[in-house]
């Protein structure tokens, strides 16, 4: 009995903390510097979530489960009943006009990364639906997409952030993604933490998890018979870091000029400055702004 009094009392303070959509974003990036993440709930309407996922319906029908080539080099990290849909930018309007486009996202944003440079790009965007039996993801940290950032541990900088948004209800069973919060100050990023350390981030459809790079986390086991859970990450990293996704050879142009020019930076389609910490100007054409090129 006492034993479960613990667990109990336990796991609440230990679990991510929750704030309303509209907390500042000051108040948000004090969380996420101590624990690494929060929950950002009803962040989006049950019609965005709605139509968003009407206008990718077609799309996840027609992809198929695991890895494209069968092998999942990364040990189970697609997941080999998870589905991913890449390049949302262009084939949902809902994300592309509305949810790009919020300035409360682009306020959090500005304030978690423009310390650590000028402009930020949007590394990724992918629809993440894990199906029924898929195995738990390995526990990672976001940040090891570029190693080196691991190997300085947690007194590197903070250079991506996610807006992992529930696109469904996320429970244990359905796979709910699991994070240990406070594990972006462990001094060891090669310890990325076990599965009973981890909590899960229970949320409704619309509530957002944002997680910066240090936080040890990864895709929940889904153990229904039948039930998919599936949620939106979409990536923010500083500029001048190569991106997950090579959005600007994907997006069509006639797309990004509908686009204002902030956006148009998150995909590339701008060049980065760095003047604010003495750096130089990456991602040009003639010594001048990618866009003028563009003609944007
Ligand atoms: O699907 C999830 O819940 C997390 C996915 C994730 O962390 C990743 O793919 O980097
Ligand atoms: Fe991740």
């Amino acid at each position: 009995m006492a034993e479960a009094k613990t667990v109990e009392t336990e796991t609440p303070t230990a679990a991510l903390q929750r704030v309303p959509a509209d907390a500042s974003p000051a108040l948000i990036k004090q969380i996420v510097d101590q624990d690494g993440g929060v929950i950002l709930e009803e962040f989006f309407s049950r019609d965005q979530v709605r139509r968003f996922n009407e206008e990718i319906d077609p799309f996840m029908s027609e992809l198929h489960a695991g890895p494209p080539d069968k092998v999942d080099l990364f040990e189970g990290f697609h997941g080999s009943n998870t589905k991913r849909l890449t390049n949302v930018v262009t084939l949902s309007k809902t994300f592309r006009e509305e949810m790009i486009q919020d300035q409360r996202v682009l306020a959090i944003a500005d304030e978690l990364l423009l310390p650590v440079a000028d402009s930020y790009q949007m590394t990724a965007a992918q629809v993440i639906q894990i199906g029924p039996g898929n195995k738990a993801q390995p526990l990672h940290r976001d940040l090891e997409n570029w190693p080196i950032f691991r190997d300085l541990g947690p007194n590197t900088y903070n250079v991506t952030i996610n807006f992992l948004t529930a696109l469904c209800d996320f429970t244990e069973e359905n796979g709910a993604t699991r994070v240990i919060p406070g594990s972006s100050h462990w001094p060891d990023y090669q310890d990325r933490g076990k599965p009973a350390d981890t909590f899960p981030a229970l949320l409704n459809a619309g509530d957002v998890l944002l997680i910066d790079g240090k936080i040890a986390h990864g895709g929940g086991e889904n153990r229904t018979a039948d039930a998919f859970r599936r949620a939106m990450a979409w990536s923010f990293t500083i500029g001048w870091l190569t991106s997950e996704e090579a959005h600007a050879f994907v997006v069509p142009i006639d797309l990004v000029k509908t686009l204002p020019p902030k956006i148009q930076t998150l995909l590339g389609f701008r060049s980065f400055y760095n003047s604010s910490k003495e750096g130089g100007t990456l991602w040009q054409a003639n010594y001048e702004d990618i866009a003028k090129y563009l003609e944007l």
